[in-house]
């Protein structure tokens, strides 16, 4: 008998809706054609709409409700009526931390289709990014005082624990061991943030005689820009701090070629917690309902659920079904092309049944 998964789907925000949509018509187009599994996805309407009728992004009982289900494929966040930390701490960071979706894992490889902007022997790249995704400058401590005043004062706190950074680690140690070329690159600014930054270098060296197969080295933040751009094939897996590794997995995801392949993996490594999937991009309300958004990254976020539930082959069917699509030139708009979302939809949903 086939594995059964109940999927939460949170559609969100902008575009949410039309690459969740179109994600699973490609997943269940997938199951029903390999039949080595069942997937159900369950709608859940959490997102600005939800916000503007109930007065808060996600259901009282939310976290109660996500456990029930095997994983979550979510969409997109921010609309332009609420401001972006409303909606974001309200929808995404809410599930984020209180599930202990502690690994935010972003692949980033060129496509065929897609043009790396690098002058790189392969012609592309191909890294592996593991943010910390439960605490440091995304814990949500700070305030501010005296508001309104010429002298009004903020402050953002950033809280890294010594259990925090070593799971992060040891996962991103655990995930460049998993890769051929076995090197990992850890993130920081220990330079001038003397305090969180130097614990995460400590715990860094410490982990790293755990994993003597593993090679490794460490980058300041500011020159690792640098180094993606100049010596991108000296990388492999990077890993490092919520804030760093929003802003560096969105260069990479531009240097590999584009934003909207670029998929993601929240996940809770224990596995205590359903993991949730999402696109990297964001809600782009430029282009809501012009039925032109590209669905790939929503696709391989997909194909990582797969993975994470076990299904590797169903997973590696959908990544390649999808890659000849891209190599036969039907693309969104945004890689040149003026294939529609459900053109793209269409011709996966065609290469699956080959
Ligand atoms: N699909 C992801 C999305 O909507 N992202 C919006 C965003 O601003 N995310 C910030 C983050 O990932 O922390």
């Amino acid at each position: 008998m086939s594995t059964s998964y109940q999927i939460a789907s949170i559609p969100g925000d902008g575009i949410g809706p039309e690459v969740v949509s179109a994600t699973i018509q490609v997943v269940e187009k997938l199951a029903k054609t390999l039949g080595t599994f069942q997937i159900n996805f369950t709608h859940i309407p959490w997102g600005t709409n939800y916000y503007k009728e109930h007065g808060r992004y996600l259901s009282e009982d939310a976290l109660t409700t996500l456990r029930k289900y095997d994983a979550g494929l979510f969409g997109a966040v921010g609309d332009p009526d609420v401001p972006d930390h409303i909606s974001l701490w309200g929808l995404l960071l809410a599930i984020r931390g209180p599930l202990q979706l502690y690994a935010n894992v972003r692949p980033v490889r060129t496509f065929p289709g897609t043009k790396c902007p690098l002058n790189t022997a392969t012609g592309g790249i191909d890294w592996m990014l593991v943010r910390e995704n439960s605490e440091g400058e995304y814990s949500g401590q700070g305030g501010r005082s005296h508001v309104g005043q010429p002298w009004e004062a903020a402050t953002e706190v950033a809280i890294f624990t010594r259990v925090g950074i070593e799971r992060i680690i040891r996962f991103a140690f655990e995930t460049a061991q998993s890769r051929p070329r076995k090197h990992l690159t850890v993130v920081t600014k220990s330079n001038s943030m003397r305090n969180g930054m130097v614990l995460w270098d400590e715990i860094a060296a410490s982990v790293a005689k755990d994993f003597p197969d593993v090679t490794w080295d460490k980058m300041l933040v500011d020159a690792m820009t640098v180094r993606m751009v100049w010596k991108p094939e000296s990388i492999d897996t990077i890993v490092g701090t919520n804030l760093h590794m929003d802003i560096l997995s969105d260069l990479a995801a531009a240097l590999a070629g584009s934003i909207g392949i670029a998929p993601s993996s929240n996940l809770d490594p224990t596995r205590k917690n359903p993991s949730l999937f999402e696109p990297v991009h964001g809600s782009a309300f430029d282009i809501i309902g012009k039925g032109i958004a590209n669905p790939v990254g929503t696709f391989w976020s997909a194909a990582e659920m797969l993975t994470w539930l076990g299904e590797k082959d169903a997973s590696a069917k959908l990544m390649q079904c999808i890659e000849n699509v891209c190599a036969a030139g039907i693309l969104t708009p945004d890689l040149g092309g003026s294939s529609s979302t459900q053109g793209v939809v269409d011709a996966v949903c065609s290469e699956i049944e080959k």
